[in-house]
Parts: C-alpha cells; structure tokens; sequence
C-alpha cells in the first residue's frame, strides 16, 4: 500500500476504509450497469474534518477523487475509472441531521443523510421537504444537489437547487468552504453555492448543507387521469393553473407504453382506468385551506375538460392506499423498464408549448428508424421534461439491440431536441454518459466558461477526473 493509502486509512479509521472486495463491487458498478470502475481505495469518512485531511492527502499524492452519495445517479457520475489509481469517496457515514430550524424553515445536514429520512425527519416537526423523486429510499442529499436533481414537484417547488440556502464544501486542496449560515437574503459578492450545485462532484465535495423547507400542507387530491395525448396533457395542465393556481404540486405523463410495462412487470399493480389503451396523466394538487371550493373547481375543470376531450376519463383517489398505488405506478416504470432488460434513456426536455409537438415528431422519427423498438415515454410534463426510453421489442433481445442501437437512437432524439432549443439532460446531468455529447453541442463560449471554472477551482484535475467537462 502506497504511503498516500496508509494515510488515508489512518485519518478515516477502519470503519471508513473498505478493503473486502464484496462490499466494495456495489460502489464500483452504477445504477444502470453501464460502467464498472476499479478504486485505489473505497474511504468513507465520519466528519468534515475527516473529508477535508483525506482530500489533502489525495491533492498533495495527485491521487483522482470520486465523491460518491447514493450512487443512483444516471450517468456514471459516481463511478471510478478502470484504471484502479482514483480513490472513492463516500459519504454515507456523514448522515447526520444537524439542525431542524422551525422558524427559518431550514434544515441543516450532512450530505450523507438519505433524501427519504431528511423527509421523514422534517415532516416530524410538519414541516416539508418537497424534493421527491423513485430513487429517494437510496439518493443523498449531497448527490441530489450535486446532480440539482428534479423529480416529482418541480412544478410548484423547484429544482434541488432551489431549496439550498447554504454550503459546505470541501475544495480540491482540502481547504473547507463554510457558507452554512442559511440566509435568505445576502447578497454580499457572487453567489458562490451556485457554482457547486449541479457540478456532480467535478468543484469539491459538498459536505452538508442547509436545505430550504415548506409548511406541510393540510390536505391534497390526487387524480389519474386519460389523455389522447402530450399536447393534450399540456393543454390540460394549463387549465389547472389557470383555475387553480400553485396548488397544482405534480403533473407527470405516462404513456399507454409504459404504463403496460408496469403492469405486465410490477406484481400488484392494477389500472386505475381499466384497460383504456390511453395515455395517463397524475396530477396532485396540495393546499392549506379553502379547500371545499378547490375540490369544487378541480371537478368542474374536469368536466369541463373531458366535455372538451382533451382528458377521457379520470379518477380521483379515495384514500391514502389509492393515492399510493397511483403513485407507485408511476415511480415503478424506470423497475419495470429494468426487468424487461433495460432501455437506451433520454432525459430530454424543451418550453413546455414546445412539447406537444416534440413528443408527436419524436414517436415517428423513432418508430420510423428503429421499426423493432418499443417506446416507454414518460415524465416530468409540467416541467416540459419526458423520459424517452427506447426498448426491444422483446426482453429477450435487450442487450442486443441496446449494443447495436444506443448511438444511433440516442443520436437522432439528440439531434431533434437541440434543433429545438432543448436540453438532452433535463434533469439528470451529465457525467461520464454525455460529456462527448456536451463537448459536441454546448455553446462554445458556455463550454470555455465552464473550463474556466474547473481549472480555477480544480487546477490539477483531481476532482472527479473524466466526468462533464
Ligand atoms: P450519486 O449517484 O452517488 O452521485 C451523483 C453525482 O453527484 C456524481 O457525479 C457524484 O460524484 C456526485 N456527488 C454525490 N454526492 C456528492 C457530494 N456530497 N459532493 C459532491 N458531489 C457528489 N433524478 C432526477 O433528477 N429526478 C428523478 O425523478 C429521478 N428519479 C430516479 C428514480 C430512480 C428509480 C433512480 C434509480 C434514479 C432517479 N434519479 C432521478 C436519478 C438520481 O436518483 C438522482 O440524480 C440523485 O440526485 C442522485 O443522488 P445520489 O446520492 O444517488 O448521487
Ligand atoms: C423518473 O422520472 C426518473 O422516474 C428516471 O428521472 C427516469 O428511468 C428514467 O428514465
Ligand atoms: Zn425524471
């Protein structure tokens, strides 16, 4: 062992240094399979103080570092190269929750702490977290504003970017970056958090954070609804925040496709609808009072819109267990996509009118290209965000047609979207995946400051070396 490896043992103790190859292989592998790295070594440190020493000693030996939270991200980020030099660092045994601050509505944590207890710890003092998202039993807080993750409810609360109120970082060199005062007003120089959120790991390791909360909400409905199609659903959505207002929480797509995968893959899940062959919408909306005349202009909406028909049918939950299962079915496609051998991802989005348009031009193109494909689309609509996943037709030849076809499907939904003005990451960045996609399509002068950035803050290249630019 190097002397740079005996150090770090030292600082993070034996608890905090893997060595047995079992434990290590579910670090070195991500989420989708896509990559198998090697690590000098896998440290998990217990503090701060522990994170900034071990950092130090990798700056000082040159040693690459890859932070490592839940590891669900979908583009590699987490993962180490295959050359067995860069140490892993993980940050799960930084889970402590410092500080629930009830008047500020603040939460401060470690970036270790799992998005689902940050949310079960909050919603304990009624108070809300409104970062939700499939993978929440597993992500970290730190990986969710690393990736400034979306999810579930941006339409009415924002990116995760949108609930930091304050960082701790620790820089390339070791040195710590303490801006956990939690303020909601300061503007005393550049808003320097800005700079590490959506950075994946590339800047320095976020070590803990203060996270903005909201009241819990009081009541909320939840509607599965039949759609003809996206545009449809964005006309629908339109309506419900015109009549409505910000107390629409969720809007997501699902198409017939998908929903079909679930059901046939997912033991225990059943069709709200019945058997309609129509593409599905799940709305949510959550308020604090009033809540007899909205439920009365959320049915009137309703009937105004299947009169329209621009929804077909609808079903609004009747209890807890209902509104669960509808969300399950929904939260289990990226599973059902899993089971029935896996998918080539697009997480693509565009202006919200845009998208309509997009979805009815991307079906053909796709089906035109790729005749033996089946399409899970799915999403984040009132986002202007779909999931435009590619499968075989049959599980059976998964792999293969993946092999043979993810650059050419991933190639022609690339090219549509940026020819509109859109993003083909939307919410779940970029990675290892898509770098060569970014270093191809990103506006030049975008692409310069972004180097500029990484060289003035990670001048040596050891922070997640090979990952977004
Ligand atoms: P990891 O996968 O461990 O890491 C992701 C990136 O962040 C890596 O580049 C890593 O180096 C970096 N990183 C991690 N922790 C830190 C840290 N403390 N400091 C600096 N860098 C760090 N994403 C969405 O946006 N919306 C969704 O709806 C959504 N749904 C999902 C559903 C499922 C079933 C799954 C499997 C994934 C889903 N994701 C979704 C993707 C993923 O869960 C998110 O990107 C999540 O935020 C990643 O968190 P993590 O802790 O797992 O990060
Ligand atoms: C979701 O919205 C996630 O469920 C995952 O972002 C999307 O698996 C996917 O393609
Ligand atoms: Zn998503």
């Amino acid at each position: 062992m190097s002397d740079a490896l005996k150090q770090l043992q030292r600082i993070v103790g034996d608890a905090g240094f893997i060595t047995d190859p079992e434990r290590a292989r579910p670090m070195l592998v991500d989420e989708r399979g896509q990559y198998e790295g090697r690590a000098a070594a896998i440290i998990l440190p217990g503090s701060t103080a522990e994170l900034a020493r071990a950092v130090r000693v990798c700056f000082d030996a040159g040693i690459g570092m890859v932070p490592q939270g839940g590891n669900t991200g979908y583009c590699g980020g987490a993962t180490p190269d295959e050359t067995g030099t860069q140490v892993l660092i993980k940050l799960s045994r930084m889970n402590r929750i410092r500080h629930i601050d009830e008047r500020a509505f603040t939460l401060t944590a470690e970036a270790g702490v799992v998005l689902a207890e940050a949310q079960r710890a909050v919603a304990s003092h009624n108070l809300l977290l409104p970062l939700s998202m499939g993978s929440e039993g597993s992500c970290q807080l730190g990986g969710n504003v690393s990736t400034n993750a979306g999810g579930l409810a941006v339409l009415r609360y924002g990116t995760a970017r949108e609930m930091v109120a304050g960082l701790e970082v620790v820089l390339p060199d070791g040195r710590v970056w303490d801006d956990l005062k939690g303020l909601r007003k300061d503007n005393t120089g550049y808003d320097l958090k800005q700079v590490f959120l959506g950075a994946e790991g590339t800047l320095g390791i976020i070590s803990a954070l203060v996270v903005r909360l909201r009241p819990m909400p009081r009541a909320r409905q939840t509607a599965w609804l039949a759609i003809p199609d996206v545009a449809d659903a964005v006309t629908v959505l339109g309506s419900l925040r015109t009549r409505l207002g910000d107390c629409v929480t969720s809007f997501e797509y699902i198409s017939h496709d998908a929903l079909k995968l679930v059901l046939n893959e997912i033991p225990g899940t059943s069709n709200p609808l019945g058997l309609t062959g129509a593409h599905c919408a799940l709305v949510e909306l959550a308020w604090f009072a009033g809540g007899g005349e909205l439920v009365n202009e959320f049915e009137c909406l309703l009937d105004d819109a299947i009169a329209a028909g621009i929804v077909t049918d609808a079903v609004v939950a009747q209890s807890d267990a209902q509104r669960r299962a509808f969300w399950r079915l929904r939260e289990s496609i990226p599973e059902a996509e899993k089971r029935a051998g896996g998918a080539i991802k697009h997480d693509l989005s565009v202006t919200i009118g845009a998208l309509g348009d997009f979805a009815t031009d991307a079906i053909a193109a796709t089906l035109a290209a790729f005749p033996d494909c089946m399409l899970s689309i799915y999403g984040h609509v009132g986002d202007g965000n779909i999931h435009f996943n590619v499968l075989a037709a049959e599980p059976a030849a998964a792999a293969q047609f993946k092999r043979e076809n993810a650059a050419g499907v991933s190639g022609l939904l690339h090219t549509m979207i940026t020819q509109r003005g859109g993003s083909f990451s939307a919410e779940h960045g970029i990675g290892r995946l898509w770098r060569t996609v970014l270093a191809e399509t990103a506006d030049p002068v975008s692409l310069e400051l972004m180097q500029q950035i990484k060289r003035t803050l990670d001048p040596t290249g050891v922070m997640n070396p090979g990952k977004v630019v």
